[in-house]
């Protein structure tokens, strides 16, 4: 039962430590509580977090309980905004269970990229924005 809870932290974990080993220009790894103090949400990715072009990220979502959140529908929305457009192509968010969703971001330019990030879970709603001042190719 508790192995069953933490599986989806110790997935997410490992990019953290594989970030610290491997220190490969690791902005790799953050995390973030909602708004309304409703969940928090973990990024990771093996590569630089994020770039121009193709991210495939992984988000980790917790309650207030820090227990993992199945189920939820996540909307990402990236936006430049200085430029005041998003991406040309949607992202696309796969669930994986034990609170891990994997998600495709395509970021067209290099430059000031905001990600916002909603999430929906039964009649229960937050989100937070993660902001990027310096994505590189
Ligand atoms: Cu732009």
């Amino acid at each position: 039962m508790k192995n069953k809870v933490i599986g989806g932290s110790i997935v997410f974990y490992w990019f953290v430590v594989a970030c610290l080993v491997l220190s490969s220009g690791c902005a790799g790894n953050v995390m973030k509580t909602t708004e309304k103090g409703l969940f928090h949400v973990g990024l990771g990715s093996k590569g630089q977090l994020l770039k121009e072009g193709r991210n495939e990220v992984e988000i980790h979502i917790t309650d207030e309980k820090n227990m993992d959140v199945e189920g939820a529908k996540i909307e990402i929305t990236p936006f430049m905004p200085e430029h005041g457009h998003g991406s040309r192509w949607p992202p696309t968010v796969t669930e994986k269970g034990k609170g891990l969703y994997r998600a495709v971001i395509p970021l067209t330019m290099s430059g000031h990229w905001e990600l916002k990030i909603r999430i929906h879970k039964g009649q229960i709603e937050d989100g937070t924005v993660f902001d990027y001042p310096n994505v590189t190719g």
